[in-house]
C-alpha cells in the first residue's frame, strides 16, 4: 500500500503522526484525505492493542498505516507487520551495520529472519489467496521498511545506509537531528544535514521523506525529491484547535 504510493510519480505523498488511541479522532484524519499516516508508538502511550485497532481503520478507509517502533527489536513490529501495517519507521538507525541488523528481522529468509504468522491479519487469517507465498511475497514487497537518519553519524553513512538490503526508504528527522548536532530545535546547521541526506538518497535513488513545518518547507522539500512528506500531529491539531477556539471566544 505504501510501498505502492512511493512508487506512484507526482507530488510527494502527505501524511501526519498519530498519537491518540481513539477512533473517532482516526476517523477524522482519514476522512480529511490524508495518504498515510505513521502510527507513532516511539513518543505516545498507545499500547499494542490501539496500534492494532488504528491499523485495521486506517487500511480500511485506505489511508496507508505506518507504525514507528519504539526500538531496533523484533517483538512488537513483527506483532504490527502481522496486523498489517503498511511499513514500519525504526527511529535512530546510527549506521550501515545497524541498519543491516535490524532490517533482517524484518525479511522473510533467506534474505532474514522475519517468522512465519500465516494465522494472523497479514495472513488474512490464514486465507490470504495465493496462501503462503502470497503472505511472504506481500510482506517482502509491499511492506516498506523505513530507516530514520536523525543522528550526525546516520548523516555522515548516509551512503553506506541507503545501500543496505531491506532499508526500502528513509525518513530524516530534525528534530532529533538538532539535538545531536548540539543545537536543540534547528539551525541552518540541521537545514543543511537534512538537504544532504534527502540529496543522497535521491542520488541513491531510494525514496525519502521527512517532517515539515509550513508551506514554504513542504515545497522546498518536495523540490529537493522528497516522496513522502509529514506534518503534524493529531495531538497538536486538537491542541490548536482548542486554542483557537478559546481565543476567539475571549476576543468576541
Ligand atoms: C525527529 O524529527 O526527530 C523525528 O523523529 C520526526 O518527528
Ligand atoms: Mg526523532
Amino acid at each position: 500500500m505504501f510501498q505502492q504510493l512511493l512508487k506512484s510519480s507526482g507530488p510527494p505523498v502527505v501524511g501526519t503522526f498519530v498519537k491518540i488511541p481513539s477512533l473517532e479522532i482516526a476517523e477524522i484524519i482519514g476522512e480529511a484525505g490524508f495518504d498515510f499516516v505513521v502510527i507513532d508508538t516511539e513518543h505516545a502511550l498507545l499500547s499494542v492493542r490501539d496500534v492494532y485497532s488504528l491499523v485495521v481503520l486506517y487500511s480500511r478507509m485506505n489511508v496507508a498505516p505506518l507504525v514507528r517502533v519504539t526500538d531496533h527489536g523484533y517483538g512488537d513490529a513483527q506483532r504490527y507487520l502481522d496486523a498489517g501495517a503498511a511499513g514500519i519507521l525504526v527511529p535512530h538507525v546510527s549506521g550501515a551495520a545497524q541498519a543491516e541488523m535490524t532490517m533482517r528481522q524484518f525479511l522473510f529468509p533467506p534474505a532474514g529472519t522475519r517468522g512465519m504468522g500465516l494465522a494472523a491479519r497479514a495472513g488474512l487469517w490464514g486465507g490470504i489467496r495465493g496462501g503462503s507465498a502470497e503472505y511472504v511475497r506481500a510482506g517482502q514487497e509491499d511492506v516498506a521498511r523505513i530507516a530514520m537518519i536523525e543522528d550526525q553519524g546516520a548523516v555522515e553513512d548516509i551512503e553506506a545506509i541507503l545501500a543496505v538490503p531491506g532499508v526500502d526508504a528513509v525518513f530524516i528527522g530534525p528534530g532529533d537531528l538538532s539535538l545531536s548536532l548540539g543545537v536543540p530545535g534547528g539551525s541552518p546547521a540541521v537545514h543543511e544535514a537534512v538537504t544532504r541526506s534527502i540529496k543522497a538518497a535521491v542520488r541513491a535513488g531510494v525514496p525519502v521523506g521527512t517532517v515539515v513545518a509550513g508551506e514554504e518547507q513542504i515545497r522546498l522539500r518536495a523540490e529537493q525529491g522528497c516522496r513522502f512528506i509529514l506534518v503534524g500531529n493529531d495531538t497538536g491539531m486538537v491542541s490548536a484547535a482548542a486554542r483557537r477556539t478559546l481565543a476567539r471566544a475571549r476576543e468576541a
